[in-house]
C-alpha cells in the first residue's frame, strides 16, 4: 500500500490496495492511516459490487440500513435488494423515476448527525463523474477545534447542542417538499450531543455541530446561539482546514463524520453516480 498526503490538515491518498480482498493485517493498516490522517481516506482505482462494498464496510462497525435505518426520506434512494447502498446521484432511469438522490450534502453536514448513534464512517464510491466539477469538500473539526483559544475551548467545553434533520429538510435548499417525508419529523431524527467530543480510537477533541442539522446550543438565547455557532462554522470552513476531493472512477472515500464535515459541490449537469455505504457510530462522548 502506497501513501500519499493530501492536506496539511487531513486526508490520505491510498494506491496498491483492493479492499474487497485485503487481509485483515491490511485492514488495520489503513484503518490506522485513515485515523492518522484526521479521518479521511482516499482509495484510488476500486471494483466494487453493491456486496463488496456492504462486505468492507461492515469491518468497521454495523451498518445503517441493517442494524439501524436510515430516515424515511432517504428510503427511496436506497438500492433495491442493497438496504445498506444509498445512491447519491443526479441520473434518471428510462422510465424518469430518480436513480439516487440528486442534491445530496449540497450543504455542510456530517452524515446523519441527529440521531443519538450518528454515523461514524461513510464510504462513498465513485462510478460515474462529470468531466468537471461535482467535487466535495471535507472541513477538518479537529484542526478547527485546536486552532481555537484556549480560552474559547474552555467556554465550549460544557455546550450541548441540538441536531435535528428538520433544519437541512427545511433551510438547505436540497430538498423539495416533494422530497421530504414527514413522518422524519416525529422526534426520531432529533437529538442533543456535546458540542465537543472525543473521538472514541485517537482521543482527539473535535467539534460536533454542522450547519445543516445544528439546530442550536441547549440553553443560548436564540441569538446568542446563531452568533456562536455562525462564527464556529466560518473559523471551521477556512481554506486551511479543507480538503477538496477531485473524484475519479473508482475512488472510494472514507470520511469519518466525528472529525469531519462535508459539502458536495452541485456546480455540473453531467451524470453523478455514486454509492455510500454508512457504519454506524456509539454516542459520541465529551
Ligand atoms: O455527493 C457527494 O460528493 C457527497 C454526498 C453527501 O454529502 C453524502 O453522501 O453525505
Amino acid at each position: 500500500m502506497r501513501t500519499r498526503k493530501l492536506s496539511p490538515a487531513l486526508g490520505i491518498e491510498l494506491t496498491g490496495i483492493d479492499v474487497a480482498r485485503c487481509s485483515d493485517d491490511q485492514f488495520t493498516a489503513l484503518r490506522q492511516q485513515w485515523n492518522d490522517a484526521g479521518g479521511l481516506a482516499v482509495i484510488r482505482n476500486q471494483q466494487l459490487t453493491p456486496q463488496s462494498q456492504t462486505d468492507f464496510s461492515r469491518r468497521f462497525g454495523p451498518l445503517f440500513g441493517e442494524d439501524d435505518q436510515f430516515q424515511d426520506t432517504v428510503l427511496p434512494y436506497l438500492m433495491p435488494g442493497y438496504p445498506t447502498i444509498y445512491r447519491v446521484s443526479n441520473k434518471k432511469s428510462s422510465d424518469g423515476n430518480a436513480l439516487g438522490r440528486a442534491r445530496a450534502g449540497s450543504y455542510w453536514h456530517s452524515d446523519v448527525s441527529f440521531r443519538e448513534r450518528p454515523a461514524m464512517a461513510s464510504l462513498l464510491y465513485a462510478i460515474e463523474i462529470p468531466g468537471v466539477g461535482g467535487d466535495t469538500q471535507f472541513a477538518s473539526q479537529t484542526a478547527a477545534y485546536n486552532a481555537l483559544s484556549p480560552a474559547m475551548q474552555k467556554m465550549l467545553a460544557p455546550l450541548n447542542t441540538v441536531h435535528d434533520f428538520r433544519v437541512a429538510a427545511s433551510t438547505s435548499g436540497s430538498y423539495s417538499a416533494a422530497d421530504i417525508n414527514t413522518s422524519d419529523f416525529d422526534g426520531t431524527n432529533s437529538c442533543l450531543h456535546p458540542l465537543v467530543i472525543t473521538h472514541p480510537e485517537t482521543g482527539q477533541p473535535a467539534l460536533f455541530i454542522n450547519p445543516g442539522f445544528t439546530s442550536h446550543i441547549d440553553g443560548f438565547e436564540a441569538a446568542e446561539s446563531t452568533a456562536l455557532l455562525n462564527f464556529l462554522y466560518a473559523h471551521t470552513q477556512q481554506p486551511e482546514f479543507i480538503y477538496r476531493h477531485v473524484w475519479r472512477p473508482g475512488d472510494l472515500v472514507i470520511w469519518d463524520n466525528r472529525s469531519t464535515m462535508h459539502l458536495a459541490i452541485q456546480d455540473y449537469n453531467e451524470d453523478r453516480y455514486l454509492h455510500r455505504s454508512t457504519v454506524i457510530a456509539d454516542r459520541p462522548s465529551r
